[in-house]
């Protein structure tokens, strides 16, 4: 398997986690979508990393679908729960996964010359990180991880959202956030995890 990616990318790193968690051997291949040569659209028609290719030649994408793929394929050790409990887990990846898209947004917009930046879309962006974080605080309640209190993908989803926001936007979320910075400091012992990081550019 070849997983198409850009060593920044949480939703690349998310598909990482996941592969290196399930012992999978994976080769990485870093094909940058914004660099004038990236060949990620003959991959993607969305021009978006991950993807991940399988030996038949089946290119995987988005991020979601690559983990139900591997969790489906691949079952052990099991980063997803059964039942309700597995429809709780999707939705906290979704949740990250929003405020990761809310936080590219930003990260874009501010990439713009000063004066044709939009005020009102930075604000409304960062309202659902704001929100969204308040969610995921509540997810953890009492549990040292998300569902269950088992480690899995919810959590895994969540580590990358966070280091992400560390790496894109200057964000004192730990303040107000105190068990996602705890739930971050745990995934960090976790090699997986740790040999995942995004280089600071
Ligand atoms: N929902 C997608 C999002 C993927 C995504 O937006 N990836 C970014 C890199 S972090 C990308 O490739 N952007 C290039 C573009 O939007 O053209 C997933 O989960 O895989």
């Amino acid at each position: 398997m070849q997983l198409i990616m850009s060593l920044t990318s949480p939703y690349a790193r998310k598909v990482r986690v996941v592969l290196l968690e399930k012992a999978l051997p994976f080769e990485g291949v870093v094909d940058i979508p914004w660099n004038p040569d990236t060949q990620v659209p003959d991959f993607n028609p969305l021009g978006k990393v991950p993807v991940l290719h399988l030996q038949d030649g089946t290119m995987l994408y988005d991020s979601r679908v690559i983990v139900q793929f591997l969790e489906q394929y691949h079952p052990e050790p099991a980063l997803l729960p059964q039942g309700m409990s597995r429809v709780h887990a999707l939705r906290v990846e979704a949740l990250a996964d929003g405020i990761i898209d809310a936080s590219v947004a930003i990260f874009l917009e501010r990439k713009r010359p000063p004066a044709m930046q939009d005020a009102a879309w930075i604000n409304r962006q960062a309202q659902k990180i704001e929100r969204g974080l308040l969610a995921a605080e509540g997810e953890l309640a009492m549990h040292a991880w998300c569902v269950d209190g088992c480690f899995g993908l919810a959590d895994i989803a969540l580590g990358c959202m966070l280091e992400y926001l560390d790496l894109r936007l200057d964000l004192p979320w730990r303040d107000q956030h105190p068990r996602l910075a705890n739930l971050l400091e745990r995934l960090n012992q976790r090699p997986a995890f740790a040999e995942t990081a995004p280089p600071r550019q």
